[in-house]
């Protein structure tokens, strides 16, 4: 079957089920222990984590399709850490691009076709908060879905109760007891937000605010898997700074930090094995 008839096939568990066997196929691991999202500025992550088995382009798997982003990745990665194994989902599908929330939910529905256990989902985000500069990594604690949606169909009633794993927050936090904690608010996008829909945010509960982890967090929820989610502030969020962050100091911030980024992920990813 071809990624298209894949993705347009009946029943998306199935098509996850097709993924995680040419996977297994591709890389000679049958299993994986955990998966990783990575996002905006978290790239560099796969290499600290261990000895890369195998990397494959997106496209060659069922269901998915190479990025539409430039620097969104496109590459599925199986990693040997220790005696376990991690599968680093480079290529993740933003409800912008207008695919459908099959394709949104694919990567998570693949990482527990797979065998995984947890998903790591990490993005780059606005942040709310002034006192969170770019270049801050801070765990989610729970989200806010205003995208309108949702990655599941029909009469699926998924509780959302510590979506994102307290147990999973708490291990981080040993690895790195600085990390602060917030609360995720997805937009639709793809434009940003104004700065009243910022001051909304902020008035309803939010300190960060994306266009992705949300909704795979609600799928990866109902596919059974426990959920750490991890955001890196790239940018203050609309208003949020008096005088706008230049593109350059942004970039500058995320350089800075994505060695380190890359440091603490690892480390948390093992903590999470070890467990
Ligand atoms: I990177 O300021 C990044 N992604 N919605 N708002 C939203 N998504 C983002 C932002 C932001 N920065």
């Amino acid at each position: 079957m071809s990624d298209n008839d894949a993705l347009h096939h009946d029943d998306p568990l199935a098509v996850a089920a097709l993924a995680a066997e040419a996977l297994a196929a591709r890389s000679g691991v049958p299993r994986h222990d955990i998966a990783l999202v990575l996002g905006s500025g978290w790239g560099g992550a796969a290499a600290e984590l261990g000895e890369v088995v195998s990397e494959i382009p997106a496209e060659e798997i069922p269901g998915f399709s190479a990025p539409a982003v430039v620097g969104h990745g496109g590459k599925l990665t199986s990693i040997r850490v220790g005696d376990r194994h991690a599968l680093v989902l480079g290529a993740r599908t933003h409800y912008y691009e207008g695919r459908g929330v099959r394709a949104v939910a694919h990567a998570v529905r693949t990482a527990a076709a797979t065998g995984a256990r947890t998903v790591v989902l990490t993005n780059g985000c606005g942040s709310l908060r002034p006192e969170w500069l770019p270049g801050t990594p801070v765990l989610i604690a729970d989200h806010i879905n205003l995208t309108g949606t949702s990655p599941l169909e029909g009469a699926t009633f998924v509780d959302l109760t510590d979506l994102y794993s307290t147990r999973l927050r708490d291990l981080a936090r040993t690895v790195d007891p600085t990390l602060d904690q917030g609360v995720y608010v997805q937009f639709r996008g793809p434009h940003y937000e104004t700065p009243a829909e910022v001051q909304m945010a902020k008035r309803i509960g939010g300190d960060l605010v994306g266009m992705s982890t949300a909704l795979e967090a609600i799928a990866a929820r109902h596919a059974g898997l426990e959920i750490l989610g991890m955001s890196l502030v790239t940018n203050h969020a609309a208003g949020i700074s008096a005088t706008p962050l230049s593109h350059e100091e942004v970039l500058e911030a995320g350089r800075d930090a994505a060695s380190r980024l890359a440091g603490l992920l690892a480390a948390i990813t093992r903590r999470i094995l070890e467990d």
